[in-house]
């Protein structure tokens, strides 16, 4: 079993950069599974897994595939799935303010240097002054450390400092993508459940302090077992898809979908009213009604969906998040037992 890599273990900044180093040197995509690969393989604490990878390094030194990462993933990783989204939050974290700091001390060791030189310990104790995060402290010290080396060898100042300007600038992008991967669902491409999560506590301080209109549309495709049990779940799985592109076409702005569950959606409207969220919910609806499925391979018509959606509105003085979220909860079941394929409005009725 590996040990986890927590906030308290100082090792992490450096295996979380080689690990984004080694992705980017083979080409390997940033995706949360592949990381959290390449982030065991530097921690070198499951030997199998290094083995494994050192034979194909051996055998064809770029190519490791996403499908050869998941493979490694599934067989050497997944014990412990917690482990690696710490490993990724604890990455992610604070860091694009800090990588951005650090870019701006390596920009000036580029430029005038004479200058620079007075200036170095006064921008060093800054940062780390700024930086609270033990971990992000030891990352961002360790790359102003490296820069400061090459600048007192005096040797190749500039173009040493442009490869690490790069670097900087690859871990940057890598992390944005892991931070974003990390969050979408990776079925439809929507938020996931996590990312809802975050969104709706985000939304609903929001609401609280800035007194701005909240809506919340929880949706549900009608009957979907049954469809599943006609067509099969992989046309199921395409099914979805499209649900998901449906309703991302029909919000806009700062509008926020996210999978929810299963075959459940969840929108979140910012600067909406009540009457707001219902005109968005019921074009919603009808977009998908007046869909016609079509199976790819065949092109023959599937038929169409629908789905039932229940609207509530945020009320920061007596609401919580779950309250919120049950309140919709409520009126999509009014909406299914209503005979489906409609929009209902939260009540405070008993349900
Ligand atoms: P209702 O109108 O009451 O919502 O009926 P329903 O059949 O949609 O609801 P139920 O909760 O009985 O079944 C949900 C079904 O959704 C079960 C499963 O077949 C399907 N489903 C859930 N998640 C997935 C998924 O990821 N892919 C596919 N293809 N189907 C899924
Ligand atoms: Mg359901
Ligand atoms: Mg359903």
């Amino acid at each position: 079993m590996s040990t986890p890599p927590t906030k308290t273990d100082s090792a992490a900044p450096k295996y979380a950069r080689q690990a984004l180093l080694h992705m980017a040197e083979r080409g390997i995509e940033p995706t949360p599974v592949n990381y959290a690969v390449w982030y065991h393989y530097v921690a070198g604490d499951k030997n199998d897994l290094n083995r494994e990878i050192d034979q194909l390094i051996k055998k064809k030194p770029r190519a490791i595939s996403d499908d050869i990462n998941t493979y490694l993933y599934n067989k050497y990783v997944i014990t412990g799935s917690k482990k690696e989204e710490a490993a990724v939050e604890s990455v992610s974290q604070n860091t694009q303010s800090v990588l951005a700091e650090i870019m701006e001390v390596i920009d000036r060791f580029s430029g005038d240097t004479e200058t620079y030189n007075n200036q170095i310990d006064e921008h060093v104790s800054k940062l780390s002054q700024k930086i609270t995060d033990p971990l992000l402290k030891e990352m961002a010290g360790e790359i102003v450390n490296r820069a400061m080396a090459i600048r007192e060898s005096g040797a190749q100042l500039n173009g040493k400092l442009e490869e690490s300007r790069k670097e900087v600038t690859q871990l940057k992008s890598n992390l944005e993508k892991v931070t974003s991967e990390a969050n979408k669902d990776f079925l439809t491409g929507t938020g996931n459940r996590k990312a809802f999560e975050s969104k709706i506590d985000e939304l609903t301080k929001w609401a609280k302090e800035q007194k701005g209109d909240l809506c919340l549309i929880m949706i549900d495709i009608d009957y979907f077992k049954q469809f599943n049990d006609k067509f099969g779940h992989l046309i199921g799985d395409e099914v979805l898809r499209k649900v998901g592109r449906s309703i991302f076409e029909s919000i806009k702005g700062k509008d926020f979908v996210a999978r929810y569950g299963g075959e459940e959606f969840a929108v979140l409207l910012p600067n909406t009213a009540l009457g707001g969220g219902l005109i968005v919910a019921e074009n919603i609806r009808r977009n998908i009604s007046e869909t016609d499925l079509v199976r790819k391979d065949t092109g023959v018509s599937l038929g169409g969906v629908t789905i039932s959606a229940g609207v509530s509105y945020y009320r920061p003085d007596a609401d919580s998040v779950p309250i919120l979220i049950s309140r919709a909860d409520a009126a999509l079941y009014r909406s299914k037992i209503g005979g489906r394929n409609r929009v209902t409005q939260e009540s405070f009725d008993p349900a």
